[in-house]
């Protein structure tokens, strides 16, 4: 198993509930290390670069306004296997159909407000980490 880096993101809706240390709390006890880590508020423009994969779906305009809405926590972690079980850790996209005791079950409201962002793929976690990250390696 090689070791891996992954960006995920505290979403506007989980800092605006104080639960930034509690999320974190959750990555560093299933063995996450912080590589590097911000707060930052979105301007519309880098939201959308962000999310550009779904620029031709019908959510977009309110997924780039929710992620406009405040401040987020883009953060580097690392581990062996880190996407794939980042992944598992989040749950589903979906807050209301996600697993009892993941994060976005726990922490978010529904498939918009999800409390976490986590990259799904070692191609997406490149393109993601370098876009928040320029200067950590992936
Ligand atoms: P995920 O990889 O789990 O973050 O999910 P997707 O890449 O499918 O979607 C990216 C983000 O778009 C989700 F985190 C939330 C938002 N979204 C909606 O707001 N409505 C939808 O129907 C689907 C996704």
């Amino acid at each position: 198993m090689t070791i891996q880096r992954t960006l995920t993101i505290i979403k506007p809706d989980a800092v605006g509930k104080n639960a930034v240390g509690e999320i974190i709390h959750r990555f560093e006890l299933a063995g996450f290390k912080i590589v590097a880590m911000r707060m930052e508020r979105l301007k519309k423009d880098r939201a959308e670069g962000f999310y550009h994969v779904h620029s031709d779906k019908p959510f977009f305009d309110e997924l780039v306004e929710f992620m406009t809405s405040g401040p987020c926590v883009p953060m580097v972690l690392e581990k062996e296997n880190a996407i794939e079980d980042l992944r598992a850790l989040i749950g589903v996209t979906d807050s209301k159909k996600a697993a009892t005791g993941t994060i976005r079950q726990n922490f978010g409201t529904d498939i918009q407000c999800n409390a976490v962002h986590a990259s799904d793929s070692v191609e997406n976690a490149r393109f993601e980490v370098n876009y928040f990250f320029p200067d950590i390696k992936v």
